[in-house]
């Protein structure tokens, strides 16, 4: 990662109770969550759905639009492949009505005890509602659950930042999460570069949780348990 600590204050977060030791010792078995899904966009062998305008591919920059900046130019990954989903990567999004939505495949949580965590790196420029709605959900089994919307003010990111999310309340077999870019009306959205995403991660901070079966691995996936793995072996 390019910013451990960052990448080690995120999982602090995950370990309250842990916060003191985790500070103390960075590298604690608090910061050691089960990893349950990742993905750094190398590809989409993790097979995401690609609704309208969204695609997976190296980052690209772009110019900004008003007082809506461009897309980056480079990933938030510490990898070579550059690679990034994004809504018209290294462009804006078509400001007709229209809505375009990226869904992960299912990630089933059925069995994992305790806190989950959903997490990602975002770069995102998006015009105001009620023009145009970027918003973050997540599948309960029975309905898409809003976790994250733009409100009215414009959305100027500049910089990857992570956000995240606890997803804990709604786990269940067939757990996913979406990302939307949604133009909500035919006359009057500003164009804007949409969505820029990198390294999705659900975890629980409960190391007692079985890893997933290999079917359910992405090679992202199997890095990160790899390096979980290394962590431990060093601890
Ligand atoms: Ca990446
Ligand atoms: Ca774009």
């Amino acid at each position: 990662m390019r910013n451990p600590i960052g990448r080690r204050l995120g999982r602090i977060a995950l370990c309250p109770a842990k916060l003191f030791t985790a500070v103390v010792l960075l590298g604690a078995p608090c910061l050691e969550g089960a990893v349950l899904f990742s993905d750094t966009f190398a590809n989409n062998n993790a097979g995401w759905t690609l609704g309208n305008n969204w695609q997976i591919g190296p980052a690209v920059a772009s110019s900004p639009t008003g007082a809506r900046n461009g897309d980056p130019g480079t990933d938030h990954t510490a990898t070579g492949d550059n690679g990034i989903a994004g809504t018209v990567i290294g462009g804006n999004v078509s400001i007709v009505r229209e809505s375009s939505l990226l869904t992960s495949p299912m990630i089933n949580l059925s069995a994992v005890p305790g806190t989950v965590t959903m997490s990602f790196w975002r770069w995102l420029n998006s015009d105001i509602q009620p023009y145009v709605r970027s918003s973050v959900e997540v599948f309960d089994g029975s309905t898409w659950v809003t976790v994250f919307e733009n409100g009215t003010h414009t959305i100027t990111d500049s910089a990857w930042t992570q956000f995240s999310y606890d997803v804990s309340a709604y786990k269940n077999a067939d757990f996913r999460v979406r990302f939307g870019y949604v133009v909500l009306v035919n006359h009057g959205a500003l164009p804007a570069s949409g969505w820029n995403l990198d390294d999705v991660l659900v975890e629980s901070a409960d190391t007692a949780v079985p890893e997933p079966a290999a079917g359910l691995l992405t090679g992202a996936a199997l890095s990160a348990l790899a390096l979980r793995r290394w962590r431990r072996r060093a601890a």
